[in-house]
This record gives C-alpha cells, sequence and structure tokens, in this order.
C-alpha cells in the first residue's frame, strides 16, 4: 500500500468535510471588496482561490504549511552530507502537511524512481524538434506528449465516479514529477551537448539524479540542486504558473495538460523566463562596461539607461512581496557559504545594493527588492550550467511540485470550473453613470 496516497485520502477527506460544514454556515459572508483599479490591474490581491500548500505573507515572504524557507532547511530530511534539504521532503509537506520522517522521504525517493520511465515517444516528439528551440517549448511539448500516459483521462473515459478523481491525479502527479528530471535533463544535453546523454544514476536521490543527467558532477552542485528545487517550488495560488495549471485543471483536464499549461505561462519573462533574462542582462552589462567588476557607480548608469530605454530591471519588483525575497536570501547564503569569491556572485550583491534605492526613486514601483530570480544565474554559471535558455526548466522542474500537489487536492475537494466574470469597458462606463 502507499503510505502516502493512504495519508492524503484520509487528510483530504476530513478537510471536505469540514468545509461542507464551513460553506453551510458562513457561504454568504463576504470575505473581499474589488476595486476599479484590481478589475483592469491584473486581479492583484483578490481572494478568489483555496490554495493548501502554500501561502505568501507580502513582508515574511512564502511559507509552505506554515514553514518559512529558513525553516524549512531546519525540519526537511536534507541529502547525503546533511546540509540542503531534499525537494521530496517537501512534496511530502505540501500533499499532507506533515513533515516527513528520513524513512518516509527515503520511501518517496524510491518511489519517483520506479515511475520515471519516459515513454519512448517523449524523445522521438524532442528529437523532431529543431535543436535551438526553446528549452521551455521543448519542456511543454514532451510535458504534453505523455497524456498518452494520463490515467485520470483513462479512467474518466471508463466512467469514473467524481468522489474518486483525486485518486488518478495523484498517479498522474506521482509519475509526471517522477519523469520530470530526465526529460529536462535530455533536452538540455540535446540542446547543448550534441544529444550525448547520460542514464540515471539509481543510487542517487531527486536533486542528486537529476545534477548526474545534466552532467554536472560534484557534491556542491548536487546540493544547489536540492536547494533550488526546494525553494520554486510553490508561491501560493496566484502566480501565472500555479494559477494557470489550476485554471487548466479545474475542466477536468489531466495533470499533464494542466502542467503543460503552467509550463507556458512560467515561459513568460514576468514570470520564471526572468531567471535568464537577469543573467542575460548582467553579461551584457559586463560586455558594456568593458569590465567583470563593475564599480556601484557603473552598475547604476546602467541600471538607468536599462531604464530609459523603456525595459524592466529583470529579477526586481514582485505583485506581491513588499521585501527582498526569501527565496534571494536563501540563495545569497548558499554563495556566501559555499562561493563567495566568485566574481559574477559579487556583482549581483552589488546589484543588489543599487538596484532598489533606484526604484524606489522612480515612484511608482511597489516593490524595488529583488526576487526569486536576481541570484540563481550567478550560481549555476559557477558549476558550470552557463546555458542560461535552459533556467526556466530548472524552475519548472521544481514548480511542479507545488502544482501539482495542489491539483491533487482540487481534484480531492471537489473544486469545480473556475470561471470568473469579465466585463467591457462599455459595461463599467455605464456602471459608473449610474454610481
Ligand atoms: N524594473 C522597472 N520597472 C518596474 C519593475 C522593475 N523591475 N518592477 C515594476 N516596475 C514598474 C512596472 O513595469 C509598472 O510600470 P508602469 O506603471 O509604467 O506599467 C510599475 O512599476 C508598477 O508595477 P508594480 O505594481 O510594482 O509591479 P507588478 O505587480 O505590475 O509586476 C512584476 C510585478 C514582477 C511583473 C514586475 O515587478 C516586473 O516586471 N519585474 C521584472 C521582471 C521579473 O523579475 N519577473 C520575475 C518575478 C518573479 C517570478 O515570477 N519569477
Amino acid at each position: 500500500m502507499d503510505p502516502l496516497k493512504t495519508k492524503f485520502n484520509e487528510k483530504a477527506t476530513a478537510l471536505r468535510t469540514e468545509i461542507r460544514a464551513m460553506l453551510k454556515e458562513h457561504g454568504n459572508k463576504k470575505f473581499d471588496e474589488v476595486t476599479l483599479k484590481q478589475i483592469y490591474g491584473g486581479a492583484r490581491g483578490i481572494k478568489t482561490m483555496i490554495w493548501e500548500t502554500s501561502q505568501l505573507d507580502p513582508i515574511e515572504g512564502i511559507r509552505f504549511r506554515g514553514y518559512s524557507i529558513p525553516e524549512l532547511r531546519e525540519v526537511l530530511p536534507k541529502g547525503p552530507d546533511g546540509k540542503e534539504p531534499r525537494p521530496e521532503g517537501l512534496f511530502w509537506l505540501m500533499l499532507v502537511g506533515e513533515i516527513p520522517t528520513e524513512q518516509e522521504v527515503k520511501w518517496l525517493t524510491e518511489q519517483w524512481l520506479t515511475r520515471s520511465h519516459v515513454p519512448e515517444h517523449t524523445f522521438k516528439v524532442l528529437d523532431s524538434l529543431p535543436v535551438n528551440t526553446h528549452p521551455m517549448t521543448q519542456f511543454s511539448l514532451a510535458i504534453a506528449s505523455m497524456q498518452t500516459e494520463s490515467c485520470f483521462a483513462r479512467r474518466y473515459d471508463e466512467g469514473i465516479d467524481k468522489a474518486d478523481y483525486w485518486d488518478p491525479t495523484y498517479e498522474d502527479t506521482m509519475n509526471l514529477i517522477a519523469r520530470l528530471p530526465r526529460i529536462a535533463a535530455y533536452i538540455y544535453r540535446r540542446t547543448y551537448h550534441n544529444g550525448d546523454h547520460i542514464s540515471p544514476d539509481v543510487s542517487q536521490d531527486w536533486s542528486g539524479n537529476f545534477a548526474h543527467m545534466l552532467g554536472i558532477e560534484g557534491d556542491d552542485f548536487k546540493n544547489l540542486m536540492r536547494l533550488y528545487l526546494t525553494i520554486h517550488a510553490d508561491h501560493e495560488g496566484g502566480n501565472a504558473s500555479a494559477h494557470a495549471t489550476h485554471l487548466v485543471g479545474s475542466t477536468l483536464s489531466d495533470a499533464y495538460y494542466s502542467l503543460a499549461g503552467g509550463m507556458n505561462a512560467l515561459a513568460g519573462p514576468l514570470h520564471g523566463l526572468a531567471n535568464q533574462e537577469v543573467i542575460r542582462w548582467i553579461f551584457k552589462m559586463l560586455d558594456a562596461l568593458g569590465t567583470k567588476s563593475p564599480s556601484k557607480e557603473q552598475i547604476a548608469d546602467y541600471v538607468n539607461s536599462t531604464l530609459s530605454s523603456g525595459q524592466v530591471i529583470p529579477g526586481y519588483g514582485h505583485a506581491v512581496l513588499r521585501q527582498p525575497d526569501p527565496r534571494f536570501m536563501a540563495q545569497k547564503r548558499f554563495a556566501e557559504e559555499y562561493i563567495k569569491d566568485d566574481e559574477v556572485v559579487k556583482v549581483v550583491w552589488k546589484i543588489f545594493d543599487v538596484v532598489p534605492p533606484i526604484l524606489e526613486s522612480l515612484g511608482k514601483v511597489k516593490n524595488p527588492w529583488p526576487n526569486v530570480d536576481a541570484h540563481s544565474g550567478a550560481l549555476l554559471v559557477h558549476y558550470g550550467l552557463k546555458e542560461y535558455s535552459f533556467y526556466t526548466v530548472l524552475f519548472g522542474v521544481s514548480r511542479a511540485l507545488g502544482v501539482l500537489s495542489a491539483l491533487c487536492w482540487s481534484r480531492a475537494l471537489g473544486f469545480p470550473l473556475e470561471r470568473p466574470k469579465s466585463v467591457t469597458t462599455e459595461w463599467v462606463k455605464s456602471t459608473l453613470a449610474k454610481m
């Protein structure tokens, strides 16, 4: 018997009953008001969704089932050298709300290994694409191509009872997450290493095996992957990749379609693609300035020239956060511990000093602080993962943990089709005229 599935079913059954009773008693209570600015402004801050796996506070940052990122590093089972948390443990925590034991995490690692076989046709789909296809396009297509294997789609065709939707969704989630490192590594090796692929190493944990298949050896890089795949996993439900996965899933599209939808949202430069944009922007700056170690004044001039050409400073700002992102700080802590003399890392830290006051002086940027994407590129470049158009795929592998565990919850709690209301400007004008 699958202990995680059993536990999930118990927890979900209890919460479903509780929610039913709560809705019966309080269903008509008001929880929010909406302004015209929010309607035109990308629905910022409007409470419209339940997302059990994590919650974002503008000041404190993300908490996964109540645990902050520094707390997670303390309480989650770690890699073999006991330094960085294993993302398997975070998935367990998000799915059932409990910190797993070493044994439970070991079980999960083994489960994902047994489920990690990628169908042959997915490799064929990838191999049929031009090598210069963006890695996120390859990633999204590879995920969609595995939809042929969906347990949910098969069971739906057979006439599954609504009450059981969560079961094949759990199976799809586990199978899909198990396969993502192999797919991502395949994309990396075919795009940048002449298709010289590396077989999985089944003796390793999920992140260690991923690092191995990418072809980057060394315990420190494996630790970076453990940290990276943990901190990018979830950021409550309103961000574009989570929300897109949630929306697609609400139509009872299966986990494969839903995650592919989420990944297409992650591929945008205002969202996950920002991690490639940051390092590209830094290298362009170093080229333009003709130095690897620019002064703060030189950086400030370059920042101002980027802004005056009508572009954003990638890696800075956030739709919800109003402080430096704890995910940025976690990566800074890693860099301080492992690679504090790295030249690109030092540039990232100088940018951290220079950019916030400049953005603040514009008077319109709500959060002048760095987000998760401001630091990751410098770490990856240090260990030899220099091909920055691949970076968002790494983000996607991690993000799957959060959005798919949330998808399991959505099916277990019986959430309906998502269908918010839209209005026209004509409607807004006539409503204003009546106010
Ligand atoms: N550089 C320059 N201007 C910025 C800025 C930045 N980093 N961040 C925000 N602004 C501008 C906006 O473009 C907007 O200008 P406008 O009124 O002329 O259109 C104004 O400040 C107000 O925006 P906001 O309310 O502060 O931000 P938002 O909620 O609309 O957008 C975000 C948030 C992340 C899209 C925005 O800060 C941004 O574009 N940042 C750079 C891209 C980035 O790093 N994205 C990654 C975010 C994290 C993630 O999802 N991975």
